[in-house]
């Protein structure tokens, strides 16, 4: 629209999982109340909505049911299209966008593509987590507590070939540029700590009689002196090399297939008793003091971080120290607090750092010194390590986008032309996942046999598809440009809108979705196909509604709130507008059934009082009335833009209570104040009552007056809501320990009151008595105990 500016307002796209509850409601109802304030405040919004539709949910709820994914998929949007529809959410639904329709699925294959070309998409085997139940490869990220997320059963290890995306090429930018994100600083340092950059060094341990040392990563390269035997993770490759040295192989290789079945989770857990087998024949030299070392290997050492072998230093490493203790290893302390009052000894380990002690020519030196001369003294190298693992896509499931790739005998790996795009997702009847670990898609001859994009020969496809998270790491793109059939999205429509503006969604997402979509959008920019590079400026979650009882809602618990009989019996206006009302946003809560009563009450009051009120003379004369009625235009819209819903409503109530007390001094110009800063939450109500206003003063029943949600927002005299306040002084036995804003004519009771309440004077006062209270009028309170 011309001369408005534009502002994408976005709510994370629900899976069409089958009904919507309540709870589903809470993201989406709050959040299209902003997208109203911000349309009335002259911003051009868009705000869309879509389907995640790809994935493991539909799949497994499809199984059950004994129909096919498809039809599952698009019978739950249906349901869920008029649902939603029945909130009065202004989505556009024209830019409508469901993943599982190939017109969209076929640019995460062209995405795919650009990014095999650039080495960022690549096979490798690895080991993967394994859900021995849903028969699938699961990214860390969906492994809970070394659970699988889906079904709760225990993730084993196993090694396949995998599609993985280079997210790690990433990791730096994706963890300097959170610093410019207005996101929730929580969701902030979860990505910080997920992406994990710890600085340390790189150390080599020589063995004796062999030709290769042990490598390691450690951040304290300061404790060397102190590392007394050294742990290779059980998947490390020397151990076969070193194989004919070890003594006791037999029961080192018992072990090895032991560490298999666990998740890197379960290994790294803290709580867990540690276990671990020594290589008898083998010792290595600590290059600081040469003395030899014995080598073990133990499970709580991972693969796939560092080098996968570590230096054990118990005296100052707590897993280290707890391993040391169990299999009697040597502890020799290192570095001593500075202030060693409080020190134990050797109880535990001490993991902070202080003065160097048993290292040379470094005791005495401070820790953070000697950490990088110690890695000078035995030629290390410094070095930054991420904790971040490269993205795991690969899925051996039905449900999602086939992975562009053909094998030939003669080329290799082949990526299928951009003109064959898309690869269809075959119409399987039996689409089962396999118990060896094959995709379905394998077993579709006609899918599987090709011919090679490159010599025309007999080829087979990838039968692998992609993980969802694919699909929603580039969804608000294609909202800018959803029906383009030559690009993912033009170029100019994507500078119009992006980044989104205001992102809402849950703050399970943190580490999954939210990275995803950081790096795709940096990868976009990468290939010049977006002048931005991060998606979401600002980012709002809510929290949850639980069940009457507390409980999470679901059906087992049998406490699931249905949204469709609260709009039948009380009007979608009522149950949006008690969603903005019953408590903070980010917290969610349980859901009181009697609580929506208040707002029924509420909105029905506005209606009788309107009724009765709105054909009186206009000009509010009453100062005390205007004074509220601009003071609320200011709250509700302040409020609303920092997702204070809660006492937004609130204040609307005030203002309808005052209006009710005032009732002969209201008019069509109170109302239509009063009838905008109530649209964005009842847009039915208000835009009926707007209706009735603007025809009846017009004397014109037939013509329409303009909706009121394209009205703009009142404004509000600043100088005319000038709250008269100042800074009341509060000082316990005559020094100053508080001070809040409080109102000039504020009485002594008032004041006591208020100083009470307030956590900083609690603290001062506690159990005991005040003896005398004095108040002074427009300055200051005095507690003497
Ligand atoms: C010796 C040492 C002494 C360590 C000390 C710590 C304290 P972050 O901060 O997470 O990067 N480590 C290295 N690779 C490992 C692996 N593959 N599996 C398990 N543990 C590993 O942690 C780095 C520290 O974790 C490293 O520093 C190493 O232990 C351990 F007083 O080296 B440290
Ligand atoms: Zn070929």
């Amino acid at each position: 629209m011309k001369g408005k500016k534009n502002f994408y307002h976005l709510i994370m796209f629900p899976y069409p999982s089958g009904n919507l509850h309540i709870g589903h409601w809470y993201p989406y109802a709050p959040a299209d109340v902003f997208a109203r304030l911000k349309r009335m405040l002259g911003f051009n919004v868009l705000s869309p909505i879509g389907f995640d539709a790809f994935g493991l949910p539909a799949e497994n709820a499809a199984l059950k049911r004994g129909i096919h994914p498809a039809k599952w998929t698009m019978q739950n949007i249906k349901t869920m299209t008029k649902q939603l529809e029945s909130m009065g959410n202004s989505y556009d639904w024209s830019r409508e966008v469901i993943t599982c329709e190939p017109d969209y699925y076929k640019w995460n294959q062209w995405l795919f593509l650009r990014m095999f070309r650039r080495g960022l998409a690549y096979k490798k085997k690895a080991p993967a987590n394994w859900c021995p139940k849903d028969k699938t490869v699961l990214a860390n990220e969906q492994v809970i507590d070394g659970k699988c997320e889906r079904c709760g059963t225990e993730v084993v290890q196993r090694e396949i070939d995998q599609w993985l995306f280079k997210i790690t090429d990433y990791a730096e930018r994706l963890l300097k540029d959170l610093d410019k994100l207005d996101w929730p600083e929580k969701t902030k340092t979860m990505q910080r700590n997920w992406i994990g950059k710890s600085e340390g060094a790189l150390v080599e341990f020589p063995i004796s009689n062999f030709q290769f040392p042990i490598k390691v990563f450690t951040t304290r390269p300061d404790t060397l002196f102190g590392a007394t035997y050294m742990v290779l993770a059980p998947e490390h490759e020397l151990i076969s090399n070193l194989k004919s040295q070890i003594s006791n192989w037999n029961e080192v290789e018992k072990y090895i297939d032991q560490a298999k079945n666990k998740s890197e989770l379960q290994r790294g857990d803290l709580a867990k008793e540690k276990t671990g087998i020594e290589l008898k024949g083998i010792k290595a030299i600590n290059p600081t003091n040469k003395k030899e070392v014995p080598v073990w290997i133990a499970d709580y050492v991972i693969a796939s971080y560092g080098t996968g072998a570590i230096m054990a230093v118990p005296a100052h490493d707590e897993r280290d120290f707890e391993f040391a203790k169990k299999f009697n290893l040597p502890i020799v302390e290192v570095v001593n607090p500075k202030d060693n009052s409080n020190w134990k000894g050797l109880e535990a380990a001490y993991v902070g750092e202080g003065i160097m002690a048993n290292s040379g020519q470094f005791n005495s030196m401070d820790s953070e010194k000697a950490r990088w001369e110690i890695t000078k003294f035995v030629n290390g190298e410094r070095k930054i390590n991420y904790r971040l693992r490269d993205w795991l896509i690969s899925r051996q499931r039905y449900w999602g986008t086939p992975i562009p790739i053909v094998y030939c005998k003669n080329c290799g790996t082949v990526p299928v032309p951009e003109k064959d795009l898309p690869i269809k997702l075959p119409p399987l009847k039996d689409f089962k996942p396999a118990d060896d670990g094959r995709s379905p898609l394998a077993r579709s001859k006609q899918f599987l046999n090709t011919k090679c994009p490159k010599c025309g020969g007999k080829a087979e496809r990838e039968t692998d598809t992609m993980d969802t998270f694919v699909d929603s790491s580039w969804y608000y793109c294609r909202y800018t440009d959803p029906k383009n059939k030559k690009a993912f999205a033009d170029g100019k429509k994507m500078r119009a809108w992006l980044p989104v503006n205001m992102y809402i969604g849950g703050v399970e997402h943190t580490v999954l979705h939210l990275l995803y979509s950081r790096f795709l959008t940096k990868f976009l920019k990468d290939e010049g196909l977006a002048d931005f590079s991060e998606p979401f400026t600002a980012l709002r979650h809510q929290g949850m509604i639980l069940g009457p009882d507390g409980q999470k809602m679901s059906k087992s618990h049998g406490n699931v709130v249905d949204p469709d009989n609260l709009v039948k019996q009380f009007g979608a206006d009522a149950v949006r507008t008690y969603l903005c009302f019953m408590g903070e946003y980010d917290r969610g809560g349980p859901w009181h059934p009697t609580g929506i009563l208040g707002v029924v009450r509420f909105l029905n009051r506005t209606a009788d009082l309107f009724e009765k009120t709105r054909d009186k003379k206009p000009g509010i004369r009453n100062k005390e009335l205007k004074k509220l009625l601009h003071q609320t235009v200011k709250k509700v819209g302040e409020d609303v833009e920092s997702f204070k819903f809660n006492t937004a409503v609130s204040s609307l109530m005030i203002l309808l209570n005052k209006m009710e007390e005032k009732k002969a001094e209201l008019n069509p110009e109170t109302w239509s104040v009063f009838l905008r800063l109530l649209a964005p939450f009842a847009p039915h109500m208000a835009e009926e009552l707007w209706q009735i206003l603007g025809t009846r003063n017009k004397k014109q029943e037939t013509r329409k007056y303009k909706s009121v949600h394209l009205k703009k927002w009142p404004e509000f005299d600043a100088e005319l809501i000038k709250e008269e306040t100042f800074e009341l002084v509060v000082q316990i036995n005559g020094k100053v320990r508080d001070a809040f804003t409080a109102p000039i004519n504020i009485t002594q009771a008032e004041a006591e009151k208020l100083t009470f309440g307030r956590e900083n004077v609690k603290k001062y006062i506690s159990n005991s008595k005040p003896k005398r209270i004095i108040f002074v009028p427009r300055r200051l309170i005095n507690i003497v105990l």
